[in-house]
């Protein structure tokens, strides 16, 4: 536990639209990865707190269950309206406690403001069926109807979206909550908490709870939680749908990706080289879609290769409040030592180092997590680094010969979230939308920047088949009630009687 220094806040958990802190009174430290500057303490939450929480999300489930859909929705719309207003502090706040540079942290409140007008518009919808009765005097329906207390479990990469997309997609369905924020991000949530109690949501709708596994596992396993949705990592993912299947719990897991874009060797190559270095270096390589896999035709493999070694050459590193950085430090100090152990990997496994490979020093940047931002070449579709999830600023290039070929390549890792191809042949762009076996496939675009109305997660390791943002999240978040009202006035059997 960290002595408690009275110059930066001390924020708390919130609780039955109360702040509260811990029932122990145990806080974390929030540092700035980018200079390990102290920015402020929340609570490092256990057993009791997550009890509390759970408690008071289940006090309010029948009033929020009964709220209409279009009065939960202006709660939305507020709040989007909120985090509009606040959109620069926020994305400031966020920048120094994830890294990623300005411009992308104001994408990532843009993405909650865009959930929430989304999900909002959805109060006046969440479109049921009615459905012929094979009965004369009989109508046939279908609603949905909400599971209850949800624990929300969110990662650092995406502080502000990633929570946005599970508390709003929840809430406009009538469950109530207990959102866990990851440990190296809370202030994102908490502000994000904040907008909802400002726009009015009723206490104990929306509850917050900091920490780590001490206060998550026991979330996942409450009885009274209905549902997990969680988004992190592979082995974390596994554990919490071990845990809840013990009590058959519905559980949404979005587990990351060893995500490629594939360069034919018609493609249009100042394209290709922006959509590659976005998406493989953007956000430092922390994205579940970023690109960590370039599958390159071999008649313009040395082209690309060349041109992608000057492009990253010009890419400056630095705190992401400064207008000329282009890349940010990794989030802490135990995922650069993670990224870093695979270059021994890849020179193990044959790979070749083309740039980067080690952490970056110099200057300022010694205060903070730096990595290099790193091309390995000669790398083969089975070897580690074109397999396991590195996220970081770390490219694996693989060359093909044919579109086949580049297809299999992509397809075949343990995961399945996003793919993209560059050619401008309609057949080959076709054929890799038909054949390419991820959830989000882009043609002539990198693999980040999914939009929020469409259904984001994968297919294979990324997950277990939910999705989330679009209506993919509603279904998550719903049960069907299938309702049948006979006004015949007598006993009707259904498949005996016609
Ligand atoms: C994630 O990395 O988990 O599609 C989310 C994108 C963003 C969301 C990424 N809109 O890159």
């Amino acid at each position: 536990m960290p002595t408690n220094d009275a110059s930066v806040p001390t924020y708390h958990n919130y609780i039955g639209g109360a702040w509260v802190p811990a029932a122990d009174g145990r806080v974390i430290a929030n540092r700035d990865p980018a200079n390990g500057e102290l920015l402020g303490y929340v609570p490092d939450s256990g057993q009791a707190d997550a009890e509390r929480a759970v408690q008071s999300a289940k006090d309010a489930c029948d009033s929020w269950r009964k709220t209409p859909a279009p009065k939960r929705g202006e709660i939305l719309y507020r709040v989007g309206r909120l985090l509009e207003e606040r959109k620069e502090a926020l994305a400031q706040q966020m920048t120094r406690e994830m890294g990623k540079v300005l411009v992308e942290a104001r994408g990532d409140v843009q993405e909650a403001i865009d959930m929430a007008y989304y999900m909002a518009g959805e109060g006046r919808r969440l479109f049921g069926v009615v459905v012929p009765s094979e009965l004369p005097n009989k109508a046939a329906l279908g609603l949905h109807d909400p599971l209850g207390v949800i624990a929300c479990i969110t990662p650092w990469n995406f502080p502000m979206a990633i929570p946005a997309w599970k508390t709003m997609a929840a809430l406009i369905a009538g469950n109530t909550l207990v959102l866990k924020p990851a440990p190296d991000t809370p202030f994102s949530s908490i502000s994000l908490v904040e907008a909802f109690n400002d726009a009015g949501l009723p206490p104990g709708v929306l509850n917050l709870v900091c920490g780590g596994a001490e206060v998550g596992m026991p979330l996942v396993r409450h009885a009274d939680v209905a549902g997990v949705s969680f988004t992190g990592s592979n082995a974390v993912g596994r554990l919490i749908n071990v845990e809840a299947a013990q009590q058959l719990k519905r559980v949404t897991l979005e587990l990351g990706g060893k995500n490629a874009i594939i360069v034919m060797d018609d493609a249009d190559l100042d394209l290709a080289i922006d959509g590659i270095v976005w998406s493989a270096f953007g956000t430092t390589g922390q994205r579940c879609t970023a690109c960590s896999r370039l599958i390159v035709h071999r008649q313009v493999r040395a082209e690309v290769e060349q041109r992608l070694l000057a492009r990253v050459a010009q890419l400056r590193l630095g705190h992401g409040l400064e207008p000329t950085t282009d890349v940010g430090p990794v989030i802490n100090a135990t995922q650069r030592e993670r990224i870093h152990s695979y270059m021994a990997v890849a020179h193990q496994e044959g790979a070749r180092l083309l740039t980067g490979g080690d952490f970056a020093t110099e200057g300022d940047l010694a205060q903070g997590n730096f990595y290099r931002p790193t091309l390995l070449t000669d790398v083969t579709p089975t070897m580690r680094v074109a397999q396991e999830e590195i996220f970081g600023p770390v490219l694996s290039i693989i060359e093909i010969g044919s579109l086949a070929e580049a297809i299999a390549v992509n397809n075949h890792t343990p995961y399945g979230l996003s793919s993209a191809i560059f050619t401008q042949d309609i057949n080959r762009a076709q054929t890799a939308i038909r054949d390419m076996t991820t959830g989000i496939v882009y043609i002539n675009a990198g693999t980040i920047g999914a939009e929020i109305q469409l259904p984001f997660g994968g297919t294979r390791g990324t997950g277990n088949g939910h999705r989330e943002a679009g209506l993919g999240a509603l279904e998550f978040f719903t049960e069907w009630k299938a309702v049948y009202i006979d006004y015949s006035g007598h006993l009707q059997r259904a498949q005996i009687d016609s």
